[in-house]
C-alpha cells in the first residue's frame, strides 16, 4: 500500500517563505492559517511527450513549489488569493465549481484539484476554505507549475475535509482532473509531484502507476536554464495537437496490424498488444505511416470513420481546427499574429476554404466580419508596372 503524503509539524517563524505567507494570509483574512500544503514542480530528464502515449519518464522534483496557507469554514465558500498580484482574487461556492477551459485563469487550475477530490468523495458538498497561494516555480516554462498548483489544491482539499489518500491515488486523481483545464496530459507531472523523494530522480511508469528510484551519476548536478519565452499550454492548442497526433497514429498502426483499433488510445497499448520491441515499433511506423501531413479526409478514409466521428472520438475541443486539408501551412512574415499561408491541392481548395471558414472565422463575430478580406486564394502575381492611358 503506497504511503500517504507526510504531515509534519514545522516552526513557521524559522522558515522565511512560510512566515511571509502566514503574514500575507493574516493581512488578507484577519485570521491565522490552520495548515499549509506544498506541492513541488519538476524537471524531466528523459522522455518528453511520451507519458500520454503510456511510456515511462524520468523526472525529479525541484525545490520550487506551490505553497498554500489554508483555513476551513462552514460557509461552503472557496476564497482564493495569491501572493503574486498578477493573479487576482477569486471566490466561488464549493457547490458550484465550474472550470472554463476557454479562459485558463490561475484559479481554474486550483479548482481542477478541488473538483477532482470532490468527485472522488462522491460529489458531496465540501467545506469552505480561505486560501492564499504562493508559487516559486517559473510559470509556463515547462517546470510544471500548473500541475503543482492542481496537486496542491487536491491535497489541501483532502486535508480541509478531514480525509486522506495515498500518494498514488492523489497523483491519479490530479492527472485526471487537470484535464478539466483542457490539456490532455499523461500524468508525469502530478505523479512526480506526489511521489518524489529527496535525493533521487524517479522512473515513473504507468498502468499501473509506479515510481522507482534512479540513482543519478555522482559528481554531477543538473542546471536548469529558462529561455524566458512562456507558453501556457491550456491557452493554445499546441500541446493537445501533439496528443491527438499520437492518438491518430495509434489507431492507424493498430488497424494496419488487425488489432481492435477502436479500443486502443495509446501507442504503448499497440506495442503491448503486438508484443513488439521498440525497434519493431519503429519499423512498423516507417511501413504504415507517411511523413507528409495527413488531411482529415485521409485519416477518415484510412480508419473508415466519418468526419463527425473524427471530431468527437479523436480530437479534443481545442484541436477541432487541425488538418483542414493543406499539404503544409506556415506563418508568413514577422509573426506575432498576421497570416498563415497554406499549400492546398487544387482539387481540395473548396473543401479547405469551407473548413477554415467554419472552424475559424464563422464562430467569432470579429473574425467573421473580416473574413472576406482575410481568407483568400492567391496565384503568383506580376511585378511593378506603369500603365498609360491609351
Ligand atoms: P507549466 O506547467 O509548464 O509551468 P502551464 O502552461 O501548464 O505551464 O501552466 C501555467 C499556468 O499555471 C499559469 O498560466 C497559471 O495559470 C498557473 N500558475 C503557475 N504558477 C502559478 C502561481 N504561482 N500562482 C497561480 N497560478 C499559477
Ligand atoms: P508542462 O510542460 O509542464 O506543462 C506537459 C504535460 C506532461 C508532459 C509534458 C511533455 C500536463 C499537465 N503536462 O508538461 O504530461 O506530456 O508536457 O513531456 O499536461
Ligand atoms: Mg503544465
Amino acid at each position: 500500500m503506497a504511503a500517504h503524503p507526510p504531515k509534519t509539524k514545522i516552526l513557521i517563524s524559522a522558515n522565511e517563505r512560510l512566515q511571509s505567507l502566514k503574514e500575507a494570509f493574516e493581512k488578507k483574512y484577519g485570521e491565522s492559517p490552520l495548515f499549509y500544503a506544498r506541492a513541488p514542480g519538476r524537471v524531466n530528464l528523459i522522455g518528453e511527450h511520451i507519458d500520454y502515449c503510456g511510456y515511462a519518464v524520468l523526472p525529479m522534483a525541484i525545490e520550487q513549489s506551490i505553497l498554500a496557507a489554508v483555513t476551513v469554514n462552514d460557509a461552503k465558500t472557496i476564497h482564493l488569493a495569491n501572493a503574486n498580484p498578477i493573479y487576482k482574487d477569486f471566490t466561488v461556492s464549493s457547490e458550484d465549481i465550474k472550470i472554463d477551459r476557454n479562459n485558463p485563469q490561475w484559479y481554474y487550475y486550483f479548482l481542477c484539484g478541488v473538483k477532482g477530490i470532490q468527485e472522488h468523495l462522491g460529489g458531496d458538498p465540501l467545506s469552505g476554505i480561505k486560501c492564499v497561494v504562493d508559487g516559486s516555480i517559473p510559470a509556463s516554462s515547462g517546470l510544471s507549475s500548473s500541475s503543482a498548483l492542481v496537486c496542491c489544491a487536491a491535497l489541501l482539499t483532502m486535508e480541509a475535509n478531514h480525509k486522506s489518500l495515498n500518494k498514488v491515488a492523489l497523483a491519479e486523481i490530479s492527472t485526471k482532473c487537470e484535464r478539466y483545464i483542457g490539456t490532455e496530459g499523461g500524468g508525469m507531472d502530478q505523479s512526480i509531484s506526489f511521489l518524489a523523494e529527496e535525493g533521487t530522480a524517479k522512473l515513473i511508469e504507468f498502468h499501473p502507476l509506479r515510481a522507482s528510484d534512479v540513482r543519478l551519476p555522482d559528481g554531477a548536478v543538473f542546471v536548469i536554464s529558462n529561455c524566458c519565452v512562456e507558453m501556457n499550454k491550456a491557452a493554445t492548442s499546441h500541446f493537445n495537437i501533439r496528443v491527438v497526433e499520437c492518438r491518430i497514429a495509434t489507431k492507424m498502426l493498430a488497424k494496419a496490424r488487425g488489432l481492435d483499433w477502436a479500443r486502443l488510445l495509446k501507442l504503448s497499448e499497440v506495442q503491448a498488444s503486438l508484443g513488439a520491441s521498440l525497434e519493431e515499433m519503429l519499423r512498423l511506423v516507417a511501413e504504415v505511416l507517411h511523413p507528409e501531413p495527413y488531411s482529415r479526409e485521409e485519416v477518415c478514409r484510412v480508419l473508415g470513420i466519418t468526419a463527425e466521428q473524427l471530431s468527437t472520438d479523436l480530437l479534443s475541443p481545442n484541436t477541432q481546427h487541425g488538418e483542414s486539408g493543406a499539404v503544409g501551412s506556415r506563418l508568413t512574415g514577422a509573426g506575432w499574429g498576421g497570416c498563415a499561408v497554406s499549400m492546398v491541392p487544387t482539387d481540395r481548395v473548396e473543401a479547405f476554404l469551407t473548413s477554415v471558414r467554419e472552424l475559424y472565422y464563422t464562430p467569432d463575430p470579429h473574425r467573421a466580419a473580416l473574413e472576406k478580406q482575410s481568407l483568400f486564394v492567391s496565384k503568383p502575381g506580376g511585378g511593378a508596372a506603369i500603365y498609360l492611358e491609351e
